[in-house]
């Protein structure tokens, strides 16, 4: 195959049109997604001896489907199968942005981040060890300045690389404390031999979204009536547990564990100069 495709994922105000901008020129299309009224963008880029096939998608904070942004962008994601992801990130706002990161990594899509804005977190006095960063998370970082199209070959190239490799998705398994991972553990029991006619997705993960109440994943979960039967009952049930346990919903939980794994990637990749640590105190 002569090519690949990429979506451009990443929070609001990252960068994405910018760097969808500086990638694709003037070969764009604008349309809607199927069915609802989110704009689609998309278009393509000549790399070496490849056509890159680009879409821009919408702004999301969280692969839960918390908003119509979210589910559009995730559905795209489980379903159209884009070769590479690349999270492009406000290297400005890490660890915010971080969140997003490392639920790609959870869902275990190929994945590549740009380390954007990576001018604004050095005039703040951030010195970021990309190196690593990257080997920290397991995932190629490329610095980029999307306003300038800097760093725009380097992004192509550790795209084109991960293309090339075609590795299996492969989830990111984080700890969120021992009731969750334990209450994960009995829905994986559960879950085992299933697949979702939604794609293929790691039993783990529907089980952290069936925990984190995901709207979406409950309903697709629903649609096989003799998972849900068995699924349904135990997720409440699990759900009331951690919530008495640790007074707070799963959800807040498994957020913390997130925030958690974030923390300790920032404090071994980052530094934050005196004249940092000056503007904020
Ligand atoms: P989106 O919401 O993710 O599509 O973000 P935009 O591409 O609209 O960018 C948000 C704002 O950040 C715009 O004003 C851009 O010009 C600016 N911007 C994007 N990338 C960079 C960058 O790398 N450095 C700086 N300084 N500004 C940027
Ligand atoms: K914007
Ligand atoms: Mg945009």
């Amino acid at each position: 195959k002569r090519g690949f495709t990429v979506a451009l994922a990443g929070n609001p105000n990252s960068g994405k049109t910018s760097m969808f901008n500086a990638l694709t020129g003037a070969r764009q299309h604008v349309g809607n997604y199927p069915g609802v009224t989110v704009e689609k963008k998309w278009g393509q880029v000549r790399h070496g001896q490849q056509t890159i096939e680009v879409v821009d998608l919408p702004g999301t904070y969280s692969l839960t489907a918390y908003s119509l942004e979210e589910v559009v962008a995730r559905n795209f994601i489980i379903q159209q199968r884009p070769d590479v992801i690349i999270d492009v990130v406000d290297a400005a706002n890490l660890e915010r942005n971080l969140y997003l990161a490392v639920q790609f990594m959870e869902l275990g899509a190929p994945l590549v981040i740009a380390l954007n804005m990576i001018d604004v977190a050095e005039a703040r006095g951030l010195q970021i060890d990309v190196a690593k960063l990257s080997q920290l998370l397991g995932v190629p970082v490329v610095p980029t300045v999307a306003r300038g199209g800097k760093g725009m070959k380097e992004l192509l190239d550790a795209a084109a690389q991960v293309a090339a490799e075609r590795k299996e998705w492969k989830p990111l398994e984080l700890s969120y404390g021992h009731d969750v991972d334990q209450a994960l553990a009995k829905l994986v029991e559960n879950f085992s031999g299933q697949s979702l006619a939604w794609g293929p997705l790691s039993p783990r993960w529907v089980g952290v979204k069936l925990l984190e109440g995901d709207e979406e994943v409950i309903r697709q979960v629903g649609g096989d009536p003799g998972l849900a039967d068995k699924l349904e009952p135990l997720r409440q049930k699990l759900a009331d547990h951690i919530a008495k346990t640790a007074d707070d919903d799963p959800a807040g939980v498994i957020s913390d564990g997130r925030y958690g794994y974030i923390g300790g990637v920032y404090r071994q990749a980052v530094r934050e100069t005196r004249a940092r640590r000056l503007e904020l105190s």
